[in-house]
């Protein structure tokens, strides 16, 4: 069956029972103690939500559904032979549970162009804004235009049934990633181009056709795209964009509402910003040091940004411990398409220097690379040169994973999400005689 909505509704049922099962079995035993220190150190390592589309391992990387980014990139289906994988693909993977053959791919794809067109009301939402806005304030407020559009919202007015929120919670999703393209693309038309707008090229897939709208036909610079998309769509439900999007959808806000939550979050500079600011770094290492800085330079500026009380962009994370698989798969793809690329051979010299820096002062728990210490490069050599847009496209992917296990999330019935808060009174009373 290549219907996705279809495949989706034959797996809710097993899900909902295993679900009821673990509950039965194992819903009075500890998943472990919280410290103070957890507490008031944003929650690290705590045990406190489902999150079913992927698993982070703090040395092995993220799994989605199960798969490495390694094993997506053999397994999910592609475009060009042998090429990158479709995000559509990853899409199927994730609301469904299982590998799509490409024939059901493609019918994502379908699903998607049919969806993909954006009411003239939300344009001009876009074009009010000031064009010298930042891209990522423009995206959320792109969503949050299209919230009129929910199919969710209107039928739970109308008093749907538990039991069936996730299907117009389906529907929502899959017109919100569909759209999502061309919304990205109206911002940096807008914000780079004069407001000079390409139409979408019903041809196309959705990766390549978002390339498309923003001005960039050439089939590398859409292989990257695909490939951009697939590995940025998740990253298990704790970190700052997932964590946003399933804590407002716990509401029962409807996805727009939770995107753009989510997106929010994705826009601060310890997340999602984080590739903007690398490539800014970057270009701040060239301005200062030229083009080919030595070794012992590009040390003595890591120390210098450190010391001026700023953080190396692109370097550590809350959870990983090691070199980061997406930084790597985009390291693998540099090596193939842009091995020459000044700003690669920049990047490749940085990731020799920066982890020694990071361990000398100390405190940096994880000295390695991350997603967005790579992304700014490949974007830069297919002529992606407006850094501040990056995020936007980070949050397009990121779109994937979090509206999937969106839908999930209706479908098992989670509840309102709703942790305890403590003061510091508390806990001095708590342990005042211990
Ligand atoms: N540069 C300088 N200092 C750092 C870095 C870094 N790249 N990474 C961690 N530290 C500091 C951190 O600020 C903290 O200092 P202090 O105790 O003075 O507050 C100390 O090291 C311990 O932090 P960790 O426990 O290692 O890291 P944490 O889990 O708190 O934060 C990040 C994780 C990702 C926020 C942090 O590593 C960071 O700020 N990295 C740079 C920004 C970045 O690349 N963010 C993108 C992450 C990926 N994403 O897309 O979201
Ligand atoms: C992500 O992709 O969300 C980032 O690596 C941050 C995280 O996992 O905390």
């Amino acid at each position: 069956c290549n219907d996705i909505k279809s495949v989706v509704a034959a797996a809710i049922p097993a899900e909902q029972e295993r679900l009821r099962n673990i509950k039965r079995a194992h819903g009075t035993r500890s998943l472990g103690e919280v410290t103070v220190d957890q507490a008031l150190g944003g929650m690290r390592a705590i045990p406190g939500m489902l999150w079913e589309v992927s698993l982070l391992d703090a040395e092995e990387g993220i799994r989605l559904r199960g798969y490495t980014i390694a094993e997506l990139q053999r397994l999910l289906p592609t475009v060009n032979e042998g090429g990158e994988p479709m995000p559509e693909g990853l899409l199927w993977l994730l609301l469904t549970g299982q590998i799509p053959t490409k024939a059901q791919a493609e019918a994502v794809s379908e699903e998607l162009r049919r969806r993909a067109a954006l009411p003239d009301y939300v344009k001009r939402v876009l074009e009010a804004l000031p064009a010298d806005a930042h891209p990522m304030t423009q995206f959320a407020a792109g969503i949050l235009a299209l919230q009129p559009e929910s199919q969710f919202a209107k039928a739970y007015e109308a008093g749907l049934p538990k039991s069936r929120y996730w299907d117009p919670v389906l529907e929502d999703s899959l017109n919100l990633i569909a759209k999502l393209p061309a919304i990205a693309a109206t911002i940096y038309r807008k914000a780079f181009h004069g407001g000079d707008y390409i139409e979408p090229d019903a041809s196309l897939d959705w990766a390549a056709n978002l390339a498309h709208m923003m001005g960039f036909d050439d089939e590398g610079c859409r292989e990257m795209m695909r490939m951009y998309l697939t590995i940025h769509a998740d990253h298990e439900g704790g970190n700052v964009s997932a964590h946003a999007t399933h804590l407002v959808g716990s509401a029962l806000s409807d996805p727009y509402l939770c995107l753009a939550a989510g997106v929010a979050g994705l826009a601060g500079p310890l997340h999602g910003l984080a590739n903007q600011e690398v490539l800014r770094w970057m270009f701040d290492v060239q301005r200062t040091l030229g083009a080919q800085p030595t070794k012992e330079q590009l040390t003595q500026f890591v120390w210098d940004t450190l010391n001026a009380g700023k953080v190396v962009p692109g370097y550590g994370h809350a959870v990983l411990r090691t070199t980061d698989p997406r930084y790597t798969c985009q390291r693998e793809f540099a090596l193939k398409h842009m091995a020459d690329y000044p700003l690669f051979k920049l990047c490749s010299d940085l990731y020799e220097v920066v982890p020694a820096v990071l361990l000398k002062t100390g405190k940096v728990k994880n000295p390695w690379p991350n997603v967005d210490s790579h992304s700014g490069v490949l974007l830069q050599f297919y002529g992606i040169k407006e850094e501040s847009f990056y995020t936007v496209l980070f949050g397009v992917s990121r779109a994937l994973g979090v509206l999937a296990q969106g839908v999930w999330s209706r479908a098992l019935g989670f509840p309102l999400e709703r942790p305890k808060s403590l003061t510091m009174e508390l806990i001095e009373k708590k342990f005042a005689h211990t």
